[in-house]
């Protein structure tokens, strides 16, 4: 495994390195009104990415990077942090993780103790609750992120479970809180903490990851140690996790209580402008697919077989089969890639028949394993969450 006291080099960095990207080497046109963002480098251990904040950071992975391959590489993974206090560098030896509340053996644990647990392999999509919110119509506020708020990779860690087996959870456990390195710009704001219940953190598959494809995790992706939550929206996915604690009662904190809550509506859809309606925290992610071969708008030959790919998720329970649709044409079968797993993405491809001269819509429709699709139906919310319409593209036969 790679070394991982390799992040405290970046020490050096200091915060001017936010501060001055490489503005606008090219601009990346995000399908939707006033969708263009400039793409930069610039930013530590990352190559070109859709810049929509520099401070704190907020990057988008390109759409045809996440075609490329379904394992996303780690220096063009999207980034996003709320707060603009993130951690520049860690020490890892100096590094440790508190497991604290509910528990008979309060812990502070050492990347070395940590890493003596045994390990566990999992691919998984990452994927923000907000991915897509560019989209929304009628928008909402918000980071304005096309489709490339999302990414997948093989996540090397421990158990959360094994990890709370050291500490000893106590009687009347019902939840568990985690929180990381990053702090609120003032004391008042409430620190960036999530919650799972208490038989969620212990299922066996909430992971503690401190390497993706294979690589100790970049410092903007959560150096050293990251939860890794299989099938759920990211807001879960704490990085530079320092702080774990299993409480015994419901998690009443802000990004709790009142922040990524979605409709209690099937779809998480209300009609824009309605204000009265129940919410509950957002949780597992759905099916979604999306064309990666070709951008929006894109010209292609005319009398010609086109050749169509891109990539789908299943939510939490794996792609069954994806189709697609040329125009009001019937739904056709793409075939389908290799199988990751039920978190990962799935590659798909297909050849349409030829199209005739002038535009058409190509749509893409997942199926996941337990028969729930995507339709057409708009999805709504005011926080612009958890979109999972049927996503359409044009191209340009000529
Ligand atoms: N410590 C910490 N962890 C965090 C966040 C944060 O602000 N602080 N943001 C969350 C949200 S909302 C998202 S979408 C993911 C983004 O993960 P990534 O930057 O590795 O892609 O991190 C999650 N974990
Ligand atoms: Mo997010």
């Amino acid at each position: 495994m790679a070394d991982l006291s390799r992040r405290s080099a970046l020490a050096a960095l200091g915060t001017g390195a936010f501060a001055a990207p490489l503005w606008a080497q090219q601009a990346a046109r995000l399908g939707f009104a006033n969708g263009e963002r400039p793409v930069a480098g610039g930013f530590p251990e990352k190559g070109a990415m859709i810049v929509q904040r520099s401070r704190a950071p907020l990057l988008e992975t390109p759409l045809d990077v996440l075609g490329r391959s379904v394992f996303t590489p780690n220096d063009r993974f999207y980034v996003r942090w709320h707060y603009s206090d993130i951690p520049l560098s860690v020490d890892a030896a100096a590094f440790r993780l508190r497991i604290g509340g509910a528990v008979t053996r309060p812990r502070v644990l050492s990347l070395g103790a940590l890493l003596k647990l045994p390990r566990v392999e999992i691919a998984a999509v990452n994927q923000c609750s907000g991915n897509s919110r560019g989209h929304f119509t009628p928008r909402v506020p918000g980071a304005q992120w096309g489709h490339g708020a999302m990414g997948n990779a093989r996540w090397t860690g421990v158990r959360l479970k094994d990890v709370l087996e050291l500490a000893g959870v106590g009687p009347g456990a019902v939840a568990v809180r985690f929180s990381g390195l990053d702090r609120p710009p003032v004391d008042e704001a409430p620190w960036y903490a999530k919650s799972l219940d208490i038989d969620h953190a212990r299922d066996g598959e909430v992971m503690i990851a401190f390497a993706m494809n294979g690589a100790p995790l970049p410092m903007l992706n959560g150096f050293p140690i990251r939860l890794v939550v299989p099938g759920w929206f990211s807001t879960y996915w704490i990085k530079a996790l320092d702080r774990i604690e299993v409480l015994t009662q419901a998690d009443d904190g802000f990004w709790m209580a009142k922040a990524y809550r979605i409709p209690a509506t099937p779809m998480a859809t209300i009609t824009p402008g309605s204000s009265d309606f129940a919410t509950a925290p957002i949780g597992p992610m759905v099916p979604r697919s999306f064309v990666t071969s070709h951008g929006d708008g894109a010209a292609v030959a005319a009398g010609r077989p086109l050749a169509l790919g891109g990539i789908a998720m299943g939510g939490t329970v794996g792609v069954a089969s994806v189709d697609y649709r040329i125009g009001d044409g019937a739904w056709t079968a793409a075939t389908l890639g290799p199988d990751h797993g039920r978190y990962s993405f799935r590659s798909w491809s297909a050849t349409a028949s030829p199209l005739p001269p002038g535009e058409h819509r190509v749509a893409v429709r997942c199926t996941a394993t337990d028969g729930r699709a995507q339709s057409d139906a708009a999805i709504w919310n005011p926080g612009g969450y958890q979109r999972g319409t049927i996503e359409t593209i044009a191209v340009r036969a000529g």
